[in-house]
């Protein structure tokens, strides 16, 4: 018996996947983060220079690295351009404090040509943006962060305080440093 797939618009939505609207996110705030994942030169003026010589990028002697990221250093971190990058291996860098049940909207820019694919754990996203171009909003987990491009979303941090982290999705890239903590700061509700 062949039978029709249901239309999406058809479908129930899930409770937590209720639109994250301008009232929303206003009500709570309005917080919004601008954040980058880039490889750099070790020569870069978004690192604290000078950065030290081992363990922060991958040195001319290792002749099991591909021969373009010889001088690189892959950081995550706060997008604004006074900022410092966090370095080579940034994972137990807490960059982001956020309060319990906050409600944020975050832009990720990737500063090279690879599209980093983002994810952040616990949170789904409530896509919104492209580019800086508003979008039909849609919700997603993991996110291609376009080419030397931008991707705008929002999250509600319900349900959990403590660390956990955002990153890129390539796993030689958040190895190497694209992978930070969020520290969500409150007192969590007793769920039985
Ligand atoms: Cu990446």
């Amino acid at each position: 018996m062949s039978t029709a797939l249901p239309l999406a618009a058809n479908l129930p939505v899930y409770a937590d996947h209720r639109p994250i609207t301008d009232a929303e996110l206003a009500s709570n705030g309005g917080k919004q983060r601008n954040l980058v994942l880039a490889i750099l030169s070790t020569e870069s003026s978004r690192l604290p220079q000078p950065i030290p010589e081992s363990d922060w990028s991958v040195p001319a002697d290792d002749t099991t690295a591909p021969p373009f990221l010889v001088g690189q250093v892959f950081v995550s971190g706060d997008a604004s351009l006074s900022s410092k990058l966090a370095p080579f291996q940034s994972s137990l860098t807490t960059t982001q404090t956020v309060a319990l049940d906050a409600v944020e909207e975050w832009t990720i820019n990737s500063l090279n040509v690879y599209p980093h694919p983002f994810h952040i754990h616990f949170n789904d996203n409530y896509v919104v943006k492209v580019n800086g171009e508003a979008v039909t909003p849609f919700w997603a987990d993991t996110l291609p962060v376009p080419p030397n491009g931008s991707i705008t979303f929002r999250m509600r941090f319900t349900d959990y305080t403590g660390k956990y982290v955002w990153h890129c999705h390539a796993l030689d890239h958040e190895d190497l440093g694209m992978m930070q903590l969020v520290n969500v700061i409150g007192t969590q509700k007793v769920i039985l």
